[in-house]
């Protein structure tokens, strides 16, 4: 039960109403800066499905909480193959992310080839 939140449907159309200072996906980001400030949804905690948090995205300049960087997308009909790579060290946003090193860092990659193991 969420007493905060009220949700109106008609035929073609939700209308929700949300407390601006909850966090209602807990990602830390409070609903009136995802919805005010970085455009992002603010009942998702990875807003652009790309399987970094919104808040580690703001928190790496070359990343983007409203940018699909770790796959391509499919936009009208065209494959957008994104900046999965975005500090061009050979291994992807999403690796360093999970390996914790700086996706935006080309200094700062995992130690060795990540595809020897
Ligand atoms: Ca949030
Ligand atoms: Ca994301
Ligand atoms: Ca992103
Ligand atoms: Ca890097």
């Amino acid at each position: 039960m969420d007493q905060h939140r009220f949700t109106f449907t008609g035929a073609t159309w939700t209308y929700q109403v949300i407390n601006p200072h909850d966090d209602d996906d807990h990602d830390g980001l409070p609903n009136v800066v995802e919805i005010d400030q970085l455009h992002s949804d603010p009942m998702k905690a990875d807003s652009d499905g790309d399987n970094m948090p919104d808040p580690y995205e703001l928190a790496h300049p070359c990343l983007s909480p409203i940018v699909n960087e770790a796959f391509p997308t499919l936009r009208e009909g065209r494959v957008i193959p994104g900046i999965a790579d975005a500090d061009h060290d050979g291994t992807e946003n999403r690796d360093e992310f999970l390996r914790g090193t700086d996706p935006c860092d080309p200094e700062s990659r995992p130690e060795g080839p990540a595809d020897v193991g």
